[in-house]
């Protein structure tokens, strides 16, 4: 018998790594050159909206300092760079009637342009939540399918000719948020519930998955176009990123808990994946949710199934889940159950942050990770996110910021992880970009909470300052790249990812 000598964590030598960030987080320039404004310039406006009352105005000022962002990103070693397009700087109103604003088509063609000429691979997503406005009063935006659809189409077919040079598009950034957070929660823009004292319009129990629906059908409609008429040119690849956490039962006794388990993910990342693979919502949603949850016309069903060149993985975390007994609240989205920092015997899943949904716990990223790759049937991943913040970091002073070994612990244990998925489980992962370049605006939290491997410093121009964690991700890949290469087939008894080859196999016990 050989026995299983595949390295517990590696990765082929073409990984791709590097960061990620989003139009409105870093940007700023938000009245520049004709840019229109988003739901989230609006959303900014409303007092009590954003914990430190700011807005995405100037944020890290990336749209006047583009040649800085490509000279730290090579400075930090990164060989992809992930970011997204600002609908409304493209097409400020919009719409497919609207007109294309060349000024800022151009900003995304310069940026295109020097980041290949400096050898650094750009992943475009589409769209990272900022609706331009103008589509959200014109016609209430996600919530009308056809309209949106449309006008998303157009938008992405603007992209795709203006720059031939990516060969990764991303259409959605975590449809998910769009849905729970601006139409249930309420706490992002849109900023549509049923929750009276936080929104004026709305309802929790149906909006959301009336706009899960439409970017599905957009998603699928875009994926299209791109097929269709640039992928032949471009030879490029497209997918969606999703985002979800990792689950682990309240009581690991309970088989309740441990179906519910499943069922969490379901809720917050097979909603989405399941219809781009297969081409219906999961089993347990249509369950739960009845006729609340729209259903796809044949079509769109075949449109949907196989819309997938790549899966764009975001990942954070991972929570206890305790299953409930009875019927669902009408307002749910997680699935009739209860998501918590810790289980029966009040073991914490991991050490508090400062972002309150955030408890690391890196053998989650393995675990989940395999279980995708089972239910897709090992499809290509990029891991599109991963990163944390800091409980208390805005407090310290510029040196503490910069020493931030809590970061550092993240990033190499969940790195781990995610090599040893390849490397031991067999799942595909090509490329990995951590959250974030640099310390940018936190949606709803504002600047108080700091996601970046590079310090900014909002008070004096926006200097940027690569953080200890910044070097620790290099380190972490150097260490992993290179120990697995590409094969076409299993050998042997040996476990190894029939996509890699480990290099060096020592046979032992005789086999
Ligand atoms: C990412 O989402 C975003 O893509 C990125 O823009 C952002 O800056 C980064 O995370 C850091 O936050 O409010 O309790 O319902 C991360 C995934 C999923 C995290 C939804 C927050 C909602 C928690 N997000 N989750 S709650």
């Amino acid at each position: 018998m050989v026995k299983d000598l595949a390295p517990k964590a590696a990765l082929p030598a073409d990984f791709l790594w590097g960061f990620a960030t989003a139009a409105y987080q870093i940007e700023g320039g938000a009245t520049a050159d004709g840019r229109g404004p988003s739901i989230w310039d609006t959303f900014c406006k409303i007092p009590g909206k954003i914990a430190d009352g700011s807005s995405g105005d100037v944020a890290c000022d990336s749209y006047n300092r583009t040649a800085q962002d490509i000279a730290l990103l090579k400075q930090l070693g990164a060989k992809a760079y992930r970011f997204s397009v600002s609908w409304s700087r493209v097409i400020p109103k919009g719409g497919r009637n609207d007109p294309v604003n060349q000024a800022g088509l151009n900003y995304y063609k310069k940026f295109v342009d020097d980041l290949t000429d400096a050898g650094i691979v750009p992943f475009v997503t589409l769209f990272h939540w900022d609706l331009p406005d103008e589509l959200d009063k014109r016609y209430g935006g996600f919530l009308n399918k056809d309209e949106f659809v449309a006008d998303f189409t157009n938008y992405a077919k603007v992209m795709f000719e203006a720059l031939p040079k990516v060969k990764h598009w991303i259409t959605f950034n975590e449809p998910f948020c769009s849905a729970v957070l601006g139409y249930n929660v309420g706490i992002f823009a849109p900023g549509r519930s049923s929750h009276r004292e936080r929104n004026e319009a709305g309802d929790s129990s149906t909006e959301p998955w009336i706009v899960g629906h439409s970017i599905l059908v957009a998603h699928a409609n875009a994926v299209k176009v791109y097929r269709d008429d640039f992928k032949p040119r471009d030879k490029g690849e497209i997918g969606i990123t999703l985002n979800g956490d990792w689950t682990e039962p309240w009581d690991p006794e309970s088989e309740a808990d441990r179906i519910a388990c499943d069922r969490k993910i379901e809720f917050a990342i097979c909603w989405f994946a399941d219809p781009v693979y297969f081409g219906h919502y999961p089993e347990s949603m249509v369950k739960q949710l009845g006729d609340r949850l729209p259903t796809f016309t044949a079509a769109e069903s075949e449109l949907l199934k196989g819309s997938n060149d790549f899966y764009g993985m975001n990942h954070y975390c991972a929570n206890y889940i305790r299953n409930h007994d009875g019927p669902a609240d009408p307002n749910d989205t997680s699935g009739n159950l209860d998501v918590l920092f810790e289980d029966k015997f009040g073991n914490s899943i991991g050490p508090v942050t400062q972002s309150p949904w955030l408890r690391p716990h890196a053998p989650g990223f393995r675990k989940l990770m395999k279980w995708l790759s089972d239910r897709y049937g090992r499809p290509k991943m990029y891991v599109t996110e991963n990163g944390t913040s800091i409980a208390g970091e805005n407090d310290l002073s510029m040196e503490g910021i910069l020493e931030d070994d809590f970061r550092c612990e993240y990033f190499r244990s969940y790195i781990t992880s995610m090599a040893e998925a390849v490397a031991e489980d067999g799942c595909d992962c090509r490329g990995y970009m951590a959250w974030s370049l640099m310390d940018n605006f936190e949606w709803a939290e504002g600047y108080e909470t700091r996601f970046g491997v590079t310090y900014v410093d909002y008070n004096n121009g926006q200097k940027r300052y690569p953080k200890k964690s910044a070097w620790e991700i290099k380190k972490t890949f150097d260490q992993y790249i290179g120990k697995l290469e590409k094969v076409s087939e299993v050998k042997g008894d040996v476990k190894v990812n029939p996509q890699v080859e480990v290099k060096e196999l020592v046979e032992v016990n005789g086999a």
